[in-house]
C-alpha cells in the first residue's frame, strides 16, 4: 500500500457522534473527503436536518440520526439500524460532549452526573455497542475526543476533567483489552478551539476588548492563537486510518503546544 493510500478511509463507515457541527462535523468532513461513509447523530431532530443541510452544502449525503447517546438501549437500537441500513461500523468517533463551567461547590451533584454521563459514560456506552462487529470484521478504530482537560485542571470545569480524564484511562483500557483484535483506541486532545461550546470564553467585552479568557488563552499557546476545527482534521484522519494501525492507546494532544509550554513569561 502506498504511503498516501495508507491515509485513505475508501469503503469505510464512519459513525461521529453529536457531528451536526463544531469538531465533529469537521471531522466528519475530513473523512467524507477520505473517502469514508459518513453516519452521525445528535440529539434532536432539528439538529440532525442542520446537520443534514451542513453536511449537502459540502456535497456529502451523511446519515442522519436521533439519538441520546447516554441511553444505552438507545444507542444499541441504533446501532443494529445503521448496520442494517447503512453497514458495520469501522470507525466510530465518540465526540458528542457538554461542558459545565460552575464553581465545584456550587455545582450539584446531578450537574456533575449530566457532565460524567455524556463526556464518559456514553463513550463507554457507544464503544461497547460497535466493539463486537468490529470484532467479526478483524478491526476497527475507536477515537474518543479528549480535551486539556484530560491532563489539566482548571477553575469551574471540576466535571468535565474528571470525565475527559476518564475518557483518557478509557480509551487506554479499551486499547488494551482490544488490541488483539486489530482495534485500536486512540484519543485526539483538542487545545482551545473556536466553536460554539467556548464562544462564551472569547466574547468580545462591552468596550470591545478581548474576553480576558481569551487573551489567557493567547499567552498560554505557543502558536498564539485559538485552534480551528480544521487543525483537527489531519489528525482525525491519520489515527482512523491504516496509517496509525500500530498507534495505540495513545492521546494525539493537536493544541498549538499548549501543554509543552509553561506561558509567556514577562516582557
Ligand atoms: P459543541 O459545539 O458543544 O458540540 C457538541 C455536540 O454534541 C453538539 O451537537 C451537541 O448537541 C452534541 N451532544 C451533546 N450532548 C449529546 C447527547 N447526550 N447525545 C448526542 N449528542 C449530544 O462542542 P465542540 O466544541 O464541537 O466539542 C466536541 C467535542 O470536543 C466535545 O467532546 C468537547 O468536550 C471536545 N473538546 C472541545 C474543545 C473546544 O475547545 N471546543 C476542546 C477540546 C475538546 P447540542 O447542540 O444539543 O448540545
Ligand atoms: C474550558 C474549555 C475547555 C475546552 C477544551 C480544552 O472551559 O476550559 O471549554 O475545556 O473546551 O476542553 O481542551
Amino acid at each position: 500500500m502506498g504511503i498516501l493510500n495508507s491515509f485513505s478511509l475508501e469503503g469505510k463507515v464512519a459513525w461521529v457522534t453529536g457531528a451536526s457541527y463544531g469538531i465533529g462535523f469537521a471531522i466528519a468532513c475530513a473523512y467524507a473527503e477520505a473517502g469514508a461513509t459518513i453516519v452521525f447523530n445528535d440529539i434532536n431532530q432539528d439538529l440532525v436536518d442542520k446537520g443534514l443541510a451542513s453536511y449537502k452544502e459540502k456535497n456529502i449525503e451523511a446519515h442522519g440520526y436521533v439519538c441520546d447517546v447516554t441511553d444505552e438501549n438507545a444507542v444499541n437500537e441504533l446501532t443494529k439500524k445503521i448496520e442494517k441500513e447503512v453497514g458495520r461500523i469501522n470507525i466510530l468517533v465518540n465526540n458528542a460532549g457538554i461542558i459545565k463551567r460552575i464553581p465545584m461547590c456550587e455545582m450539584s451533584a446531578e450537574q456533575f452526573r449530566q457532565v460524567i454521563d455524556v463526556d464518559l459514560n456514553a463513550p463507554f456506552i457507544v464503544s461497547k455497542a460497535v466493539i463486537p462487529s468490529m470484532i467479526e470484521m478483524g478491526g476497527g478504530k475507536i477515537i474518543n475526543i479528549c480535551s486539556m482537560m484530560s491532563e489539566l485542571g482548571r477553575e469551574t470545569v471540576s466535571a468535565y476533567a474528571a470525565a475527559k480524564g476518564g475518557l483518557k484511562m478509557l480509551t487506554r483500557n479499551i486499547a488494551s483489552e482490544y488490541g488483539k483484535y486489530n482495534i485500536q483506541c486512540n484519543g485526539i486532545g483538542p487545545g482551545y478551539i473556536a466553536t460554539p461550546q467556548t464562544a462564551p470564553l472569547r466574547e468580545k467585552q462591552p468596550d470591545g476588548s478581548r474576553h480576558p479568557f481569551d487573551s489567557f488563552i493567547i499567552s498560554k499557546t505557543p502558536a498564539e492563537r485559538w485552534g480551528s476545527t480544521d487543525d483537527l482534521m489531519g489528525p482525525a484522519v491519520f489515527l482512523a486510518s491504516a496509517a496509525s494501525n500500530f498507534v495505540n492507546g495513545h492521546v494525539l494532544y493537536v493544541d498549538g503546544g499548549i501543554l509543552a509550554y509553561i506561558g509567556k513569561q514577562p516582557s
